[in-house]
């Protein structure tokens, strides 16, 4: 992985010189105000935070580096790491190279097996995921070397080797937890002959179809990373930042990542599919369909999948999803039952309660279940998993940047109500 280091290495430089010449034209220059109302509200578009790796444009979705979702989903996961990390595509050789890498690290410890076993059997998937991780936390090389004292400009490059440690071992501690979790418990070996992705697929056992492979792929590839702002990445970037190493901060961000507003919405897209499906027919028309969705709003839900903190259109990935169901699951119920409701959905949020939705558009979730369960991966409290898995990758390269960055701890000021009617007071 040495192409990757060095790629890492220099983009770092590049993004010290952009942020020197940033602090040289207004380190104390005001860019962003504070309202009461975001004090209050989550923070919602308060812009407080610095992240290069990715970029949500409320307008064209995600951007890794300079590339829009349509430019970079066509790619392997291991070349989107790469772009996360360096700003850039590996060439031929870097790819080879970081894969050869991935491979000889790839192997999961056996006592994380024996904690994995040791759980109750109905143990959520993403439980044994965050726990998964943390169990091998005893194995950081940054907190080895950081105990030997470890020079500050030095805490990204063993923050990239605890990455590649991490990242190598999720397909098949992954692929572990489902057959632990949802098979017989016995697991498929790791192919070296395979991709990272390509990989996870195999060893999940659920299907052999080619298609499913570029689902994985696709999947792996799409929910890669989303800003630094969403609860999972911040998470983790906020507690790496107090140094603890990447086993808890990854650990912590996939915490974040199991709730129902965040990464959990896509299984539960899938359940809202199925009960129509089991409520409607596999076939329901326009109006009761309809009725089915205002009722759901009457009754105090959302719609699954639909909304979003910061896009204003469809989300791309979502487009991304909904074009690989059109070439390769065009007649499952699922999926027409997805594509019906991206008909309906819109439109019925867009008036809703005088249209206090702000954004009435599909996101991520909405398809990629019904995509998973049209190839026999059925059991969707193990989805969040799979967009886990991906995010990962957002992760480690959010706090190696971070880290070859200098970013010191994070600490935002919190203020008491008084404060806040003081300042009111005063104004
Ligand atoms: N159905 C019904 N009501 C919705 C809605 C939806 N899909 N999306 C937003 N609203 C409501 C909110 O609940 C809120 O109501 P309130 O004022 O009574 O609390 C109001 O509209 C305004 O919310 P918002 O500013 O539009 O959204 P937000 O930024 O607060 O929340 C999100 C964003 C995604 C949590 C929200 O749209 C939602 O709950 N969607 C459904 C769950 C979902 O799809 N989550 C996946 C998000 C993507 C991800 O992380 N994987």
């Amino acid at each position: 992985m040495d192409n990757l280091r060095e790629g890492i290495q220099n983009h770092i430089i590049e993004l010290q010189l952009e942020i020197d010449n940033i602090f040289a034209r207004g380190r104390n220059s005001v860019v962003s105000e504070v309202t009461v109302g975001q004090i209050y509200g989550g923070m919602r578009g308060l812009v407080a935070l610095a992240c290069n790796t990715s970029y949500v444009d409320p307008y064209s979705g995600l951007y890794i580096g300079k590339y829009t979702t349509n430019e970079f989903s066509d790619k392997l996961p291991e070349e989107i790491f790469f772009l996360l990390s360096t700003g850039k595509f590996p060439d031929k050789e870097s790819l080879a190279d970081f894969q050869n890498d991935l491979n000889k690290r790839a192997k999961v410890p056996q006592y994380t097996w024996d904690v994995l076993r040791s759980l109750p059997k109905d143990t959520h998937p993403m439980t044994m995921l965050s726990l998964g991780i943390l169990s091998m936390e005893n194995e950081s090389v940054f907190k080895k070397e950081y105990q030997k004292g470890l020079q500050k400009a030095d805490y990204w490059k063993y923050t990239l080797e605890d990455a590649m440690n991490i990242l190598a071992k999720l397909p098949e501690l992954a692929a572990g937890i489902y057959r632990i979790r949802f098979g017989d418990g016995n697991l498929i070996p790791y192919d070296s002959n395979l991709n990272w992705s390509g990989n996870l697929a195999h060893m999940l056992g659920v299907n052999d179809d080619e298609g499913f492979a570029d689902l994985m792929r696709l999947y792996l590839v799409l929910h890669c990373d989303h800003e630094g702002g969403n609860v999972s990445a911040f998470t983790s970037r906020v507690v790496n930042s107090a140094l603890s190493d990447l086993y808890y901060a990854v650990s912590a961000g996939l915490n974040g990542l199991a709730g129902p507003l965040h990464g959990l919405a896509n299984q539960e897209c899938l359940r809202f599919i199925l009960k129509i499906h089991d409520q409607l027919g596999a076939d329901p028309d326009d109006k009761e369909l309809k009725k089915y969705i205002i009722d759901t709003l009457d009754s105090g839900n959302v719609i699954p999948g639909y909304g979003h903190a910061v896009l204003r259109v469809t989300d791309p990935r979502f487009t991304a999803f909904m074009n690989f169901g059109n070439d390769n699951c065009a007649g499952n119920h699922c999926f027409k039952i997805a594509k019906k409701l991206f008909k309906l959905v819109p439109d019925i949020l867009s008036a809703y309660k005088g249209g206090k939705v702000a954004s009435p558009w599909p996101n991520v979730d909405a398809m990629s279940g019904s995509l998973l369960y049209h190839y026999g991966l059925n059991q969707f409290d193990f989805y969040t998993v799979l967009f886990g898995v991906s995010r990962v990758m957002g992760f480690c390269a959010q706090n190696i940047l971070a880290l070859g960055l200098g970013q010191p701890i994070i600490r935002p000021k919190s203020v008491t109500n008084k404060w806040v009617i003081d300042k009111l007071d005063e104004n």
